[in-house]
């Protein structure tokens, strides 16, 4: 098998954040004008009064103390609680394909790209803006790439899967060059009114340049020594939003029709899925755990993080080893371990190895050996 590399990444970062204490305080705000005006009810005891939630039960839980978003005030108005984002017209470029593009110019200027190299553009999120035309032929209109594009959603793992597609069609032949991003706007599909997870996700966008080393220019680059993909069915992550709600009057707004999850079952199943997903690659491939210098870990929750390396490890890893960055993101689905790679990277010597690793809904677990050249 001939060499495929990463060859660049970009990163877009909204302009707007929101810390614990503000969207606390705007929950609790919610939480008492719902209290008041259902008063009479909650005292016949018909229905239960809200609890308030705490900015110190979030950072503790989930290691998470803010979040980027592409609309503040929408979200943080007790009265809404839903990110403004107004329609745009047809023919005025969307907000997923916006966000791409940036992160894109910054991947294929590291990776020494033009849009003449590129012949492949794959769109891997958790949540597309819209069905139809994908979102990926609009990216490549934007930035004048020829070729082909698609999407494709395997949630928080859909990095890593579109990683692998991209390798996978350099290998056959159908692609030369592929740019792989993530537009994640987990806002919209958050229930800012959910105790449970209202802190849970943020929003931005990733992308990766992907090609044959023989045609890399790059500075940096890194082969991708082996990726491995795992699906397991559970119900214990789910959002039922989709095109057939219609088609059921009654549903449409319930819960269900957005994220919704089992957060204690979703940690007990998942972490020894991944660190036992992660130690057999590692395994087979003849490298120790202790030979890989970084693990750029999907970005859900701390103790998740700290529970797989100590797996793996046998041992707690340090912060350099497993490096952070939800505590600034928070869970960004697809996108945290590509930022973690992005940001964490630039001490690595040629030779060192990392393991880019997300999970999350499906269950879907997918993990990247990646080898500095
Ligand atoms: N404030 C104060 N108290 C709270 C709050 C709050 N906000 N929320 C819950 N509590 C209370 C609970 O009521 C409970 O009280 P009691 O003990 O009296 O019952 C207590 O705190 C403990 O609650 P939990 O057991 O729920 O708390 P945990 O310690 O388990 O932490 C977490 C909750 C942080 C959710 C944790 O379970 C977790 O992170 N689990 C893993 C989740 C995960 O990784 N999910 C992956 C989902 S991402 C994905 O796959 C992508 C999907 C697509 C993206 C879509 C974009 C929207």
């Amino acid at each position: 098998m001939s060499d495929i590399v990463i060859s660049g990444t970009g990163l877009f970062t909204p302009t707007e954040s929101i810390s614990n204490e503000e969207l606390v305080a705007s929950f609790n705000a919610y939480v008492e004008i719902f209290n008041t005006e259902n008063a009479d009810a909650i005292a016949a005891g018909d229905i239960a009064p809200l609890q308030p939630s705490s900015a110190e039960f979030v950072e503790k839980a989930s290691g998470i103390k803010s979040r980027y978003v592409m609309n503040k005030d929408g979200i943080l108005d007790p009265r809404r609680m839903v990110p403004r984002l107004p329609e745009r017209p047809n023919d005025a470029q969307s907000i997923q394909c916006e966000m791409a593009v940036a992160a894109a110019q910054e991947a294929m200027s590291q990776a020494n790209k033009t849009a003449s190299d590129i012949d492949m553009v794959i769109v891997a999120a958790s949540n597309m803006q819209r069905a139809y035309p994908a979102m990926a032929v609009e990216i490549q209109d934007a930035l004048g790439i020829e070729g082909f594009g698609f999407d494709m959603n395997v949630a928080c793992s859909s990095a890593t899967f579109g990683i692998q597609q991209a390798r996978d069609a350099i290998q056959s032949g159908s692609a030369s060059c592929v740019l792989m991003v993530n537009p994640e706007i987990c806002s919209g599909h958050l229930n800012f009114r959910d105790r449970d997870s209202h802190f849970i996700f943020g929003d931005v966008c990733t992308a990766v340049i992907v090609e044959a080393a023989a045609t890399a220019t790059s500075g940096e680059q890194y082969q991708i020594v082996d990726s491995k993909l795992q699906t397991i069915y559970s119900n214990n992550i789910r959002n039922n939003f989709g095109f057939l709600n219609r088609g059921d009057e009654s549903g449409v707004g319930e819960r269900d029709k957005l994220f919704v999850q089992e957060g204690r079952k979703v940690f007990k199943e998942v972490c020894p899925a991944v660190a036992s997903q992660i130690s057999g690659q590692l395994d087979k491939l003849g490298i120790a755990p202790g030979q890989v210098k970084r693990f750029w870990l999907h970005q859900a929750n701390l103790s998740m993080n700290q529970l797989i390396s100590r797996r793996v490890l046998g041992r707690e890893a340090t912060e350099a080893e497993a490096p952070t960055i939800l505590d600034e993101y928070a869970n960004t689905s697809s996108a945290g371990s590509v930022i973690a790679f992005h940001k964490h990277r630039a001490d690595f010597k040629s030779g060192e190895i990392g393991v880019l690793c997300s999970f999350g809904a499906g269950y879907s677990i997918g993990s990247v050996i990646l080898r500095k050249i």
